[in-house]
């Protein structure tokens, strides 16, 4: 079936419950047409070609980008809306402080409100896709409705989308139902805008009935469902459910001079550099960093009891700006072609430029708003949170086997965030419990006017802080219940490439040079790498990270590596009013993981 051949009636495959849903979707929504999307490449063209009809997509010049398209959102949708997020779980203390709850009957009454006739003079695309290889063991299914050819796209993108999820729910595989509607429906004789949207936002999740609604946005992060809202929000309640975790990760292959291979999963709160991490050039010779993932991991026990992981996704939805062959040439070489761009800018030769990309900007371009830009004009020429959307099979990095259906063994876990104080390059947690701890304890600094000893910190536990769809005490629960049962757990490391000196100079160059603090991280896998026992953790023993090499100074080092026990026992306290904000369904081990932390440093200070 092509783009352009439209059916109200289901496919015969389709299971009675898929057609009855979508059938209610569509006397709620009352679109023209429907489509049920099959994923082929026949479709992708009719979509592409109907958006640059319309206006919504650019082709870039195919000599210089081939088969690659611009998309100018509207100025109002142009990222994640976390104030209109809303996780409704059945009572308000199930969705936890972290998240906003809404009272799940009031908030179908509102979305029927907002749905009812809400894609009138527009198609209804029904989409089955799969989150993780089809048919493996981890992998779950989603059907997303939408009126947007350009989530349509997006979503073909980033999952693996059409007949063959569609013949797994068809055999009996559950799935989430996700309704889309960008909220702009058309009157008879209405011309269309090129990126459709409404001014009011619903992204909501209903965790107990496995259901999504977003209303009013096409932007990736709330309108890709399959995104964050299913594979972190409804995941980690079916997580919770089943005894598994949606945890917000790349997820990376690295091999050693010898030709060893271990698999690394690594959480870093947003805009901390996961992308540039999963796409690692080592600067350390022999050594290979191969990519299976950017942004999100599913970890589970197997059937021996070790813990393995997917990347649920198919593609990256990556942040443009400040991507250059200098701190990520592998995602350079990955957008050269078949890849949407959104909001970046024009340059007079029809390729796309973004703040960082070259040191010098290009003398004359159209900016993200489609206006004309020179180095003059004093705004962004593309937008701060500007996208690429490019499959995962353009990574010239991509593992072999990213897509393997049973997934990788887990051999390390890394926990980082922004920190220009306290926290040391890197320490190893002395157990899963202290791990899980580390984790929970995540936090940036917000900006670069945080002063003072510890500086203003955005907590973001487990990096999940926008992404839980369970109360967090009990997302920790998981996390110390799945790795308390498995019979081999990942070795748990905290990073922190940001650390500075007191005259604000960064400590560590990071990018290819973090490939030191991996090295020194297996080593300790198999005891080759030596450690001292602190109470932030493990730290390298004397002389393991050849950090001279990476042109730091023993004087950097001392401070990158300094641990300072007064402020860690103020931010340790910190760390335990903020438990205190989750009630007593904080679990107890993580309590106790964190008392004997304060014990350590108490006894230091
Ligand atoms: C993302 C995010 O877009 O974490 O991946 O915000
Ligand atoms: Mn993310």
């Amino acid at each position: 079936m092509t783009a352009t051949s439209v059916t109200r009636t289901a496919p015969a495959h389709v299971p009675p419950a898929l057609a009855q849903w979508v059938e209610e979707m569509a006397s709620l929504t009352r679109p023209n047409s429907i489509v049920w999307c099959d994923g082929s490449d026949e479709e992708r063209q009719g979509l592409i070609d109907r958006m640059i009809d319309a206006g919504t997509l650019t082709r870039l010049n195919p000599e210089l980008r081939p088969n690659s398209y611009l998309a100018r959102s509207n100025p109002s949708d142009v990222a994640r809306v976390e104030s209109r997020t809303f996780i409704c779980t059945d009572e308000e203390d199930g969705a936890g402080p972290t998240n906003n709850w809404a009272d799940p009957a009031s908030m179908r009454e509102t979305l029927h409100g907002l749905f009812d006739g809400a894609m009138k003079g527009r198609t209804m695309y029904v989409m089955p896709f799969a989150m993780g290889p089809v048919g493996g063991a981890l992998t779950r299914y989603g059907v997303q409705v939408t009126d947007s050819p350009y989530v349509v796209l997006s979503t073909g993108v980033m999952t693996r989308m059409g007949a063959a999820p569609l013949a797994q729910i068809a055999a009996g595989a559950p799935w989430v139902p996700a309704a889309h509607t960008v909220g702009a429906p058309l009157e008879p004789g209405q011309e269309d805008v090129a990126w459709p949207c409404n001014d009011t936002k619903y992204i909501v999740q209903f965790p107990s009935t496995r259901e999504i609604w977003s209303y009013g946005s096409a932007y990736g992060g709330n309108a890709i469902l399959a995104k964050k809202a299913f594979a972190l929000r409804i995941a980690t309640a079916l997580g919770h459910d089943e005894g598994w975790l949606a945890a917000h990760m790349l997820l990376m292959r690295v091999t050693d001079p010898e030709g060893r291979s271990r698999h690394v999963a690594a959480g870093f709160p947003s805009a901390c550099g996961k992308t540039n991490f999963a796409m690692m050039r080592p600067a350390v010779d022999g050594w290979k960093v191969e990519t299976l993932g950017d942004d999100i991991s599913w970890i589970g026990p197997d059937s021996d009891g070790r813990l393995r992981a997917i990347n649920p996704e198919a593609g990256f939805f990556g942040v443009a700006p400040g991507t250059s062959t200098d701190t990520n040439p592998v995602a350079m070489e990955t957008l050269v072609s078949d890849t949407v761009f959104t909001n970046v800018a024009l340059t007079d030769d029809g390729d796309v430029w973004w703040e960082g990309m070259t040191k010098e900007p290009p003398a004359h371009l159209i900016d993200w708003q489609g206006n004309d830009w020179t180095p003059e004009s004093g705004t962004p020429a593309a937008h701060p949170n500007a996208r690429f959307t490019v499959g995962a099979q353009h990574c010239p990095t991509i593992a072999d086997n990213w897509d393997d259906p049973d997934g990788v063994v887990l051999d390390a876990i890394v926990f980082g965030g922004r920190r220009k104080t306290q926290i040391p390059l890197v320490a190893q947690a002395y157990d899963w419990k202290h791990g899980v701890l580390m984790g929970a304890s995540l936090a940036s600094e917000q900006t670069a006017a945080a002063e003072g000893p510890v500086g203003k910190l955005r907590r973001d536990p487990l990096a999940m802080l926008p992404f839980s769809g369970i109360h967090m005490a009990d997302h920790f629960a998981d996390w110390l219940r799945v790795g308390g049962q498995a019979r081999d757990v990942p070795a748990v490391f905290h990073v922190n490439w940001f650390r500075r000196d007191a005259e604000g100079n960064i400590l560590w160059p990071g990018f290819g040079e973090n490939i030191r603090v991996l090295k020194w991280a297996l080593g300790r896998l198999d005891g080759s790498a030596t450690a001292e026992r602190t109470p932030f953790g493990w730290l390298p023993g004397e002389g393991e990270i050849d950090y001279a090499d990476a042109g730091v100074s023993d004087e950097q080092w001392r401070r990158l590596m300094a641990l300072d026990a007064e402020g860690l026992a103020e931010e340790a306290e910190d760390m335990s009013e903020y438990l205190d904000g989750f009630g007593d369904r904080v679990p107890a081990e993580l309590r106790s993981a964190l008392h004997l932390r304060q014990r350590a440093l108490d006894s230091e200070s």
